[in-house]
């Protein structure tokens, strides 16, 4: 304790100095009390409105560790993996436009963040990763787990950063989280050192501004419903950019008001109910789908959100079909996507602007677009109530989308089901389906549904996983029973690593080295304190998912499934029907 006896057993002088001095230890200029730089960190994270750190903290971030306990408004998730922890913070970020935050020590926990990272950082997702490192000022430990963590998450974060100064936390998060919200979202990464966590500082978070988008400018709106209004069957492509902000209303308002049909790439899913009667499809597959005989039939596609991560439905070529570009920031130069006219600015203002004043046209023709889009739905439909099993791929997504609400989640995580799900699952709601069609990583399935009950404790929720991508981060199911998430997890068991089987059917290749044997998944999950059940026909899937969804506890659903069709359908016969029409 400091020494404050009473002045008059000292010099006027010495008092003074004494008081000076205790003062600038403890207190800042406007008389609150100092705290340490973990204090004030975990004081920015709260300015910020966070709400969840996930991780893994290490002895560098003890003293972090210890401010957030003292957190009445953020609560720590203690994952098993600091890539779960990635993968929650992220998904997180997603649901919420919100930066998701994470934490790992120094080196080794650190470099396990590396996937979530890139995973955030392609996928839009603003997430922030906080890792600790050795002290900067004075080390004994010579190199001991030391790596340089702020230059190895450069390709794959928007900003990365050593605090080395207390007094910086506050503007380095404020700046962090300015920097992993703004358009494109994505991860950023702050580094504390053991030494920089505990050292005094007297400042204080900083507050966030009042920030609003910029607006598409009228001259361009004018140019984009010109070029619309002269054209003869134009067409709308939803992607990604148009799934992060609200853009869902006018889009649909858009669409309501002229007629102009739409396709969704992956990330885009959602944005407008699919059960929509203009709904041509989603681009799945690469090309040779219904979908891209559709967009081959418009004369003028109007691309909202375009992200250059998820490969265009179509290439451009000289000559011919033209493109508006609607996004928040201009197309990235590309060979195969050079758009005539560009609308640059919030989607949902740009596409409101553009409904405002846009007339729709008797000389507009959708019949060739339409006649495909019915022979798309009717391949679509297909196989949804075959009773072969182990289960086939278009009776399984039928199943899901009869018993998941329309405001429900299916977070998919990465295989061949991937594909059936974009094609054939409809999204009623934005963001219900979660998959990943950006870094597309295994693993991120489970994580990615467990952030989602955190976000929406009501929502009816499933992680929908292949048997190779649930065990690289099955350990989170104890995660998840110890927080009780109500949980229902689909394994779609294959023994094997269906995707890449696929890939090697249809290139011709020897059914070689894919395939493995898996643990019996029912006990597996009664290890944890879970509830396992196994699918034994197709029919009995919908009720057991059914039952699962309405019961508390984590639910893991062993589903054997049969791919030996998956390329012959996906890559011969819908190519040669979708030619037909
Ligand atoms: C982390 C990671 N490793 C490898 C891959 C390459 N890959 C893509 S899908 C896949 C197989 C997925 O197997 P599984 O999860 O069982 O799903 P299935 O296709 O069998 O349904 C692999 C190895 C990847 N995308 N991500
Ligand atoms: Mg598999």
């Amino acid at each position: 304790m400091h020494d404050l006896s009473p002045i008059s057993t000292r010099t006027d002088h010495d008092s003074e100095k004494r008081i000076l001095r205790y003062k600038n230890e403890h207190t800042n200029i406007k008389g609150n009390n100092m705290g340490n730089a973990s204090d004030l960190f975990i004081e920015a994270l709260e300015e910020e409105g966070v709400e969840y750190i996930f991780g893994i903290p290490g002895e560098e971030n003890l003293a972090f560790l210890e401010a957030l306990s003292k957190s009445k408004k953020i609560k720590l998730i203690l994952t098993r993996h600091e890539q779960g922890a990635g993968f929650m913070a992220a998904t997180y970020g997603r649901l919420t436009g919100k930066t998701g935050v994470c934490i790992a020590t120094l080196g080794p926990g650190a470099t396990n963040f590396f996937t979530a990272a890139a995973y955030a950082q392609l996928g839009g997702m603003p997430m922030m990763m906080i890792t600790g490192q050795k002290p900067i000022k004075s080390s004994k430990q010579g190199r001991f787990q030391i790596i340089d963590i702020v230059d190895a998450m450069r390709p794959m974060t928007k900003f990365t950063h050593q605090i080395a100064s207390g007094d910086n936390v506050a503007s380095k998060v404020r700046e962090a989280f300015r920097l992993a919200e703004e358009e494109k979202p994505g991860a950023v990464h702050l580094e504390l050192p053991e030494d920089i966590a505990e050292e005094k500082t007297g400042t204080k978070p900083m507050k966030r501004s009042l920030n609003r988008r910029p607006s598409a400018e009228t001259k361009a709106i004018k140019a984009a419903v010109s070029k619309l209004e002269k054209a003869r069957s134009p067409i709308l492509i939803i992607g990604a950019g148009a799934n992060r902000k609200l853009t869902s209303k006018m889009l649909t308002e858009l669409i309501e008001k002229t007629g102009i049909p739409f396709v969704t790439t992956q990330l885009g899913k959602g944005v407008i109910d699919e059960r929509h009667p203009l709904f041509l499809g989603n681009a799945a597959l690469s090309d040779g789908d219904f979908v891209h005989r559709a967009i081959q039939a418009s004369d003028l596609i109007i691309n909202v959100g375009h992200d250059v991560i998820e490969k265009p439905p179509f290439f451009m070529e000289e000559g011919g079909t033209e493109v508006i570009h609607v996004s928040f920031s201009p197309a990235e130069v590309d060979p195969v996507y050079f758009p005539q006219t560009e609308v640059i600015g919030d989607i949902a203002n740009a596409i409101w602007q553009i409904k405002e004043t846009i007339n729709a046209q008797t000389r507009w023709d959708f019949k060739r677009i339409l006649e495909i889009r019915e022979a798309g739905e009717k391949h679509v439909a297909e196989g949804k109530d075959d009773d072969r099993f182990p289960i086939y791929p278009q009776r399984l997504v039928a199943a899901l989308r009869s018993t998941v609400p329309s405001d429900g989640i299916i977070s998919l995580d990465n295989g061949v089901y991937k594909i059936w799900f974009a094609r054939n699952y409809k999204a009623h709601t934005p963001n219900s389906v979660l998959l990943d069609n950006a870094l597309a990583t295994m693993g991120a399935g489970l994580p990615a549904a467990m952030a989602s009950r955190l976000v929406y404790p009501e929502k009816k929720i499933v992680a929908v996983c292949g048997d190779g991508g649930f065990m690289m981060n099955s350990q989170e199911i104890e995660t998840a029973i110890r927080l009780k998430m109500q949980m229902v997890v689909i394994i779609l068991r294959d023994d094997a690593y269906g995707m890449i089987r696929w890939k090697q059917a249809n290139m011709g290749l020897t059914d070689w080295g894919l395939t493995y044997d898996n643990p019996d998944f029912v006990k597996y999950i009664e290890s944890y304190g879970g509830v396992g059940h196994r699918v034994k026909n197709s029919a009995e899937l919908e009720s057991l998912l059914n039952k699962c969804l309405n019961t508390d506890g984590f639910h893991l659903i062993d589903c054997p499934v049969d791919y030996s069709e998956n390329d012959q359908i996906l890559n011969n016969d819908i190519k040669e029907l979708s030619r037909k029409v």
